[in-house]
């Protein structure tokens, strides 16, 4: 039985990217013999100086989404990060088995320094993030393809710190599909889809409406060839639709683009809205019979037994270390 853990900030509306590249996943696990922890990063998401007014209306979004996307709640724990202090308790433990240079060569950190103000959080907090992953002791980290970087630092600082004080922690595993593990902006395909993308048209939201999300193919960015052939490095926009297609539909891009290899650009980016639209009308019909109070208890049912585990993992530790 594997110990998986993963976790998706509240910073705004769950999108497709989060649902192909890493939500999927986290339902398929679910659905496995394995213990599941899925958090709520909320401590994350301060990182961005988020408004206080709508930080618990996005918590109990978020995990409505979850829920809604069919995560199996039998062997499943949701959670609340700032819930459960021992994330941070441990990420101290942590930051003094891992190199400054390592933090500063974060493409993450590199990427948006400037932007966030420079502040300690963004260099550090992919400490927070090994020890959200090593609290219960995972083993299996279901993500998109932009936390490689982190899930690496994660298994460098695993190694020193058992080299240390002896095998504490099992080296954590990346779990990915083989498609939609980074999926771009429809309008920008060179940068990825993300809730905090400046061009909204470029980001499938879970809750958009069936009009809105076939405009949005519509107007998503390609090249002049016309041709529906993936090629990720000369044509982005493209590669991107038809990698969503893959994803939807458990296709190879190869099979894709069989499939479509007489359809015009126009013709099949309406196809590809089509699929998001049937994917995306379940999720979010099961989102609006949801209310929060019936999230309120979910979390509470949870919350027991996740400190429980959080607890178990801190004490080991701590006797590791003679504290
Ligand atoms: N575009 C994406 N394609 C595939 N997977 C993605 N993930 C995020 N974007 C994509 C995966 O979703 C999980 C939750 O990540 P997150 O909460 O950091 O999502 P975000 O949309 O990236 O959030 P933000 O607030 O907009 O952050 P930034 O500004 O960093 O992009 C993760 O497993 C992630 O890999």
């Amino acid at each position: 039985m594997k110990t998986v853990f993963s976790g998706i900030q509240p910073t705004g509306k769950v999108h497709l990217g989060n649902l192909l590249g890493a939500i999927n996943n986290w339902v398929e696990l679910s659905n496995e013999e394995n213990k599941n922890y899925f958090c709520v990063v909320d401590l994350h998401s301060l990182t961005t100086h988020p408004d206080p007014e709508t930080m618990e209306e996005n918590i109990f979004e978020t995990i409505k989404v979850l829920v809604a996307s069919g995560i199996n709640l039998k062997n499943s724990n949701i959670y609340i990060q700032s819930n459960v202090s021992e994330h941070v308790q441990l990420s101290w433990i942590l930051s003094n088995f891992c190199q400054i240079g390592e933090l500063q060569r974060m493409t993450q950190f590199k990427e948006k320094a400037d932007q966030l103000g420079n502040h300690a959080g963004i260099l550090t907090y992919p400490i927070l993030m090994a020890a959200d992953i090593l609290i219960h002791k995972a083993n299996q980290v279901p993500v998109g393809d932009d936390q490689t970087q982190h899930l690496e630092l994660t298994r460098n600082i695993v190694e020193r710190f058992n080299n240390t004080y002896g095998e504490i922690f099992p080296l954590p595993e990346r779990k990915t599909g083989k498609v939609g593990a980074r999926l771009m902006s429809l309008r920008h395909p060179e940068n990825k889809m993300s809730k905090s993308n400046d061009d909204l048209n470029g980001t499938i939201y879970f809750d958009d409406s069936k009009d809105e999300i076939i405009k949005k193919f519509k107007s998503s960015v390609t090249d002049s060839d016309d041709v529906i052939k993936f090629d990720a490095d000369s044509k982005k926009g493209i590669s991107n639709l038809i990698d969503i297609y893959s994803s939807l539909n458990d296709l190879s891009h190869h099979e894709v683009e069989n499939k479509f290899e007489n359809l015009k650009y126009g013709e099949f980016k309406i196809e590809v809205g089509e699929s998001v639209v049937s994917y995306l009308e379940p999720i979010r019909e099961k989102y609006n019979s949801m209310s929060n109070g019936d999230i309120a208890s979910l979390i509470k049912n949870n919350l027991e037994e996740v400190k429980d585990s959080a607890k178990k993992t801190m004490d080991e530790i701590n006797s590791a270390l003679g504290i």
